[in-house]
């Protein structure tokens, strides 16, 4: 427990062999802090009384506050057993789903992680995303079950029956590894035999594939966590002991004179002890005898907590202390708590520290045991394969494997996320000691001082007894005045290096994501350093490493260098890198694929400051708060306002923290991070959903003021977000009465009349439409030289899914598309056309029916912004165009697709531009459509149109195609007349165009609104985990709330209940601390969007059947939700609310005068 010297760190870097890089990982609250404390105390940063209680690595503020991690941060320890040293870079992550992307960065770093499990809740959502993002980053785990005390002092269980217990908890943690393993044996197999089709076509092609056929060969005995195999130790952190089994079969084959081989296969399992013959004896269970694990170690943990801290036994606790050799100090004897009695005992007879770290160093692979498989997949980006990348990119494997830190090999580094720190931490500001001269002259000073003090205190004292004030004021010795100094702060990057040294001042390249190497090689001459003057190359800069540090959780320290297989801090790289970066000596070097994150940012609000003068403050913050937040976005919206979009309600509160503090200066200034105290206040109203030790008050989310310490902001209510879309026509009633073909037809029409009465009140004319009583809309463009008639159709939900998951494939097949409507060179990758292939394939799989005939093939687009989940369809007779599908073909042909030469085709982007707008907002509240199709039926343009169309046809060429389809049965010079004549009527509209753009738009509304129309909430699932008795408040906060409870079970051997409900995002807000109000504390959701949901009331419903005026009366102003919703969304954007606020004023009079 000696506090480890910079210079022995120094010597341990150099040594890959023995480096562990590390993260802990878990489900939030499952302990992983205060575990990191007990093993941060082994290092004597920290006094092991305080470890579990000082929870070290959670430097910030509120992080102390709320008692949960919010950034991952580092720390560098040194463990030494048997002959050998270790260096191990431990990172702590964030368990609480709102941070998960700090998760990411950490995985990223490392090549193993402690899992961490808590004995009681078992495995839990985010344990299973947290193995699943280690199983994505090829890292490997071990296991800690923590919390063992729980079973003793909560849950009671006798040591048989907490053997039971784990035992399913070892179970449901290899059930997760074992599907994640499983799914990645079935994807490698249909990759191979996909290779292998390709490879020899058989013609025949009626091949049947066993496709789990390579399920049996593949071993994964290694995966998974058993504690014979040496990767799972039993803890509790809180009271500071932990062990292995091999603890334990160490200290019993000595004892006892049984081979340490066989207790190592038998401490764990179905093996009991035959006292009679002194033998280990199989079938436990089936005889009825107690397990060797509960005999030999569980009974000895439940009799110690029973004699110190159950019964408090004296004697007995002495007793226990003389067989394991335990000397305890007196005052821990005494002490009034037995906690403190026993964490000295247990921390001496089963160091958590010591069981953890030696799992660490013997399971866990050190940097030169990388594999190549996961080199290959770092290096891989964009869907790449590795054998497609160039030759000399491909000699970079080598480095990383060898991890060699010698003069030739490349420097390889990656940057997880950039954070801050406060320039006053950084170790060369830091207060050195002062020599002995400086001592006496501050001594001096400090002199001087306090007999300047004195002579003005005896001045005063002589004024009050006669001489004037303002004398005395005269002669007050003048306050030194405080020299404050500039704060400010600066961004280091969490980094690794996977290959070669870096050293302070050199100079690397930093390659943006989207870097390519094979160009940047062309480009840049052969041998080309980075101290060149480089040409320029897209997504390639070079900059200097100005600082490197080595983290130590809350302290950094400076170093000169750092070789390969060190996690590190990197000063200086602000103005190059925004989030992650790849830095390299070496321009061969291919930028790393990017971070997997788990959770998407979903609450939006928008700020802005009180005084609009200090704007620039505001936004400098906004884009420092971006640089420093993995998951954050930040974006200025069409409207103008700021938005800051975050993963939840708890990271919203964080970045508003940052961001206040952010604001207090504008430049380069920044806060708190992962390695530094921030001086946040907490005297703010808003609501604190996670704030577990404060006593937080969960305000109902205002619009409120922030006070700043120097500017004010105002943080607008979440804007939450709401999709509209249309749905077939409803069978029933609001009474559940079966609707009758007539009353059908009202319903339906309701709000289309609604909206023309509307528009005629508007003084808008409405003899350019036409809607048809099945839902068909006719639009004329007020020029009368365009109509197009269109329909909507609700698309069948798993298609909206579909097109929804598949958002970036569709952006990319656009990309394409547009390269090869403008006839550019594509650098298509094969694996991208196979899944649009497969999209395609899936879309007409989905889209079956008389009313989806040849739909896939007929699709004109998708929108909003071309990639959404709603299809313009040409449903057109006699017109025909490109299909979207167009780059499949292109790559057979090898040639660019022409389509038919045909004259509307000149007008066809203004169809799409139309519908791209209709998309992006609908009627009901301006929110982006979903699920919706657009049928053009029919569209005609007048030949006049053609020559007005300045982007194609010259103002006196009319071309003959066009007269001839558009005007068969007139004659050109009627055609010509007639355009002369038109032309200065025309004239006033603009562009036909730009006018059938707006007519197109117009016609998509109104066919939306023909068709009953809902509105979509965004949904968040969550897992609650409860107690019987607070089950029925559970279900009333989630009622009140909208929620719909999907399952529920009781979890084995716990009286808890887990219920898995659905809730929407609109009703989420203090959803968790209400919760935890009304349950005491006992049970905490996490929420996770999970997708779209049609809220099946009717925002525009009125009564319309008999039973529904007898059931709901003739103003039926029950609460309509959807209508809610609509209306507050459409408040927000100054849209016009149709709202009675006083009805009868009369009456009301009246009343109040009878009083
Ligand atoms: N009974 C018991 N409580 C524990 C143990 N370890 C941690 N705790 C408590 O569990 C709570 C959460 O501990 P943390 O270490 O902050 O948990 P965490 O996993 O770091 O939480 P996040 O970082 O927020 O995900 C604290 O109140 C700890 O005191 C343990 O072994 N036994
Ligand atoms: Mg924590």
């Amino acid at each position: 427990m000696v506090v480890t010297g910079l210079d022995k760190i120094k010597t341990l870097q150099r040594n890959p062999a023995n480096i562990r890089n590390l993260c802990i990982l878990a489900h939030v609250d499952h302990g992983k802090t205060t575990l990191a404390d007990c093993l941060v105390a082994n290092n004597g940063i920290i006094s092991s009384r305080l470890a579990g209680k000082l929870r070290y690595l959670d430097s910030r503020e509120d992080e102390q506050v709320r008692g949960i991690t919010m950034k991952s941060s580092a720390i560098s320890l040194h463990y030494s057993t048997g002959n050998q040293e270790y260096l191990l870079n431990l990172i702590d992550s964030p368990g609480h789903v709102d941070f998960s992307s700090e998760v990411s960065t950490a995985v990223r770093l490392c090549d193993g992680a402690i899992v961490v499990v808590d004995a009681v809740e078992g495995v839990c959502p985010q344990t299973q995303v947290v193995l699943r993002q280690a199983w994505l980053e090829n890292i490997r785990p071990v296991l800690v079950i923590n919390k063992m005390d729980r079973l003793i002092m909560e849950l009671k269980l006798t040591a048989l029956e907490a053997y039971t217990h784990l035992q399913k908890i070892l179970e449901q943690v290899n059930a997760v590894t074992g599907s994640l393993f499983t799914s990645k044996v079935l994807e490698e197999r249909a990759e191979k035999l996909k290779e292998e089709v390709n490879r020899d076509k058989d013609p025949s092609g009626d091949q049947v594939y066993d496709w789990s056929a390579g399920l049996e060969d593949a071993d994964d005995s290694h995966l998974y966590f058993s504690p014979d195999q040496g990767n799972v130790v039993f803890a509790s952190a809180i009271d500071g002991w932990g062990f292995s089994i091999q603890h334990f079969a160490h200290m019993y084959s000595q004892k006892m004179g049984i081979r340490i081989e066989v207790l190592l296969k038998t401490l764990w399992g179905d093996f009991y002890l035959n006292t009679k013959i002194q033998r280990i004896m199989k079938g436990a269970q089936t005889k009825g005898k107690k397990p060797l694990f509960v005999q030999l170690v569980l009974d000895n943990i439940w009799s110690l907590y029973d004699a110190v801290v159950i019964r408090r036994d004296e004697q007995k606790v002495e007793k226990v202390m003389t067989s394991l050799g335990i000397k305890v100090m007196t005052r821990d004897l005494r002490h009034s708590d037995p906690k403190v009695l026993l964490f000295a005992i247990c921390n001496q007879w089963l160091p958590v520290s010591k069981a953890v770290l030696s799992m660490v160093c013997e399971k866990l692979p050190s940097p030169l045991e990388m594999t190549a498989e996961k080199v290959e997949k770092l290096m891989s980006v964009g869907n790449r394969r590795f054998d497609s990348l160039p030759e000399r990119t491909q000699e970079l494997k080598t480095a990383f494997l060898q991890c060699s830190s010698g003069i030739n090999a490349p420097a390889i580094i990656f940057v997880s996320k950039m954070f801050a720190v406060d320039t006053k931490a950084l170790p060369q500001k830091r207060q050195r000691p002062l020599n002995q001269e400086e001592i006496t002259q501050r001594r001096e000073v400090a002199r001087q001082r306090h007999a300047e003090k004195l002579a003005a205190e005896s001045l005063e004292r002589a004024t009050r007894s006669g001489s004037a004030p303002g004398e005395a004021a005269m002669t007050r010795l003048p306050l030194k005045p405080e020299e404050e100094e500039e704060q400010k702060e600066v961004f280091i990057a969490f980094a690794r290096i996977y290959s070669g040294t870096v050293k302070k001042g050199q100079r690397v390249f930093v390659l943006g994501p989207k870097y390519d190497p094979a160009q940047g090689l062309s480009l840049l001459p052969e041998g080309c350093i980075t101290s060149d003057c480089i040409p320029e190359v897209p997504h390639l800069s070079c900059c200097t490493v100005e600082n490197l540090y080595l983290l130590m959780g809350r302290e950094l320290e400076e170093l000169e260098e750092i070789p390969a297989g060190n996690v590190m801090g990197i000063g200086g790289l602000e103005n190059c890198v925004l989030k992650t970066a790849t830095l390299s000596t070496s321009p061969a070097c291919s930028p790393f694929t990017p971070l997997n994150f788990e959770a998407a940012p979903i609450v939006r609000v928008a700020v802005e400051p009180k005084h609009p003068s200090e704007m620039p403050k505001l936004v400098s913050g906004m884009r420092l708060l971006n640089q420093a937040d993995p998951c954050v976005e930040v974006l200025i919206q069409e409207t103008g306002e700021h938005v800051l979009v975050t993963a939840g309600e708890v990271h919203l509160q964080r970045c508003l923290d940052d961001l206040r503090e952010r604001c207090k200066k504008p430049g380069r200034e920044l806060k708190h991070a992962g390695c530094r105290p921030s001086r946040t206040h907490f005297g703010h109203h808003w609501f604190s959903p996670m704030c577990r030790r404060s006593n937080n008050r969960a305000e109902e989310l205002q619009s409120e003021r922030l006070k700043f310490a120097k500017i004010e902001i105002s943080v607008s209510k979440p804007i939450i977000p709401f999709r509209e879309t249309v749905v077939r026509p409803p069978k029933v009633d609001m009474v559940n009465e079966e609707l009758g073909k007539q009353q059908k037809v009202a319903v339906i029409h309701q709000s289309a009349v609604f909206q023309v009465k509307e528009e005629l009140c508007q003084g808008r004319s409405s003899d350019c439409q036409h809607v048809d009583p099945d839902g068909l809309v006719t639009l004329t463009t007020p020029n009368r030289l365009a109509t197009v008639c269109v329909r909507a159709i609700p698309l069948p939900q798993e298609v909206t899914v579909l097109l929804e998951r598949n958002s970036e494939l569709i952006r990319t097949l656009e990309l394409m598309n547009s390269s090869l409507r403008e006839g550019r060179a594509m650098d298509i990758n094969l694996r991208t056309l196979e899944a649009i292939a497969e999209l395609k394939d899936h879309l007409q799989s989905l889209l079956q029916g008389r009313k989806w005939r040849n739909a896939v093939e007929r699709i004109w687009a998708f929108g909003p912004r071309r990639y959404g989940p709603n299809i313009l369809l040409n449903s057109i007779k006699d017109y025909s165009r490109p299909s979207v599908w167009q780059c499949l073909e292109w790559r057979h042909s090898n040639d660019q697709i022409r389509a038919p030469a045909f004259p509307l085709r000149d007008f066809d982007n203004s169809i799409v531009s139309g519908f791209q707008l209709a998309t992006l907002s609908g009627p009901m509240c301006e929110e982006p459509l979903m699920g919706v199709c657009f049928s053009v039926e029919r569209w005609d343009v007048e030949s006049v149109a053609f020559s007005q169309n300045p982007d194609t046809l010259k103002e006196d060429s009319v071309s003959p195609e066009a007269l001839q389809y558009v005007s068969s049965h007139r004659n050109s010079e009627d055609v010509i007349a007639e355009r002369k004549m038109d032309a200065s009527s025309v004239d006033c509209y603009g562009p036909v165009s730009g006018q059938l753009i707006a007519a197109m738009k117009e016609a998509c509304r109104h066919a939306f609104q023909a068709q009953p129309h809902r509105l979509m909430a965004a949904m968040y699932t969550c897992e609650i985990m409860a107690t019987a008795e607070v089950l029925g408040r559970v279900y009333g906060v989630l009622g009140k709330r909208e929620g719909r409870v999907l399952h529920e079970e009781m979890k084995e051997g716990t009286d808890m209940f887990i219920i898995t409900a659905v809730l929407p995002v609109a009703e989420s807000f203090g959803f968790a601390d209400e919760i935890r109000k009304r349950t005491s504390g006992l049970a905490s959701p996490q929420l996770v969007f999970s997708h779209w949901e049609v809220i099946s009331s009717d925002p525009y419903w009125v009564p319309t059947t008999e039973e529904e005026y007898l059931h709901f009366g003739e103003k039926a102003d029950s609460v309509n939700q959807a209508l809610k919703y609509m209306n507050a969304v459409r408040r927000r954007k100054g849209l016009f609310v149709e709202e009675k606020i006083v009805e009868h004023a009369e009456k009301q009079r009246t009343l109040g005068k009878n009083k």
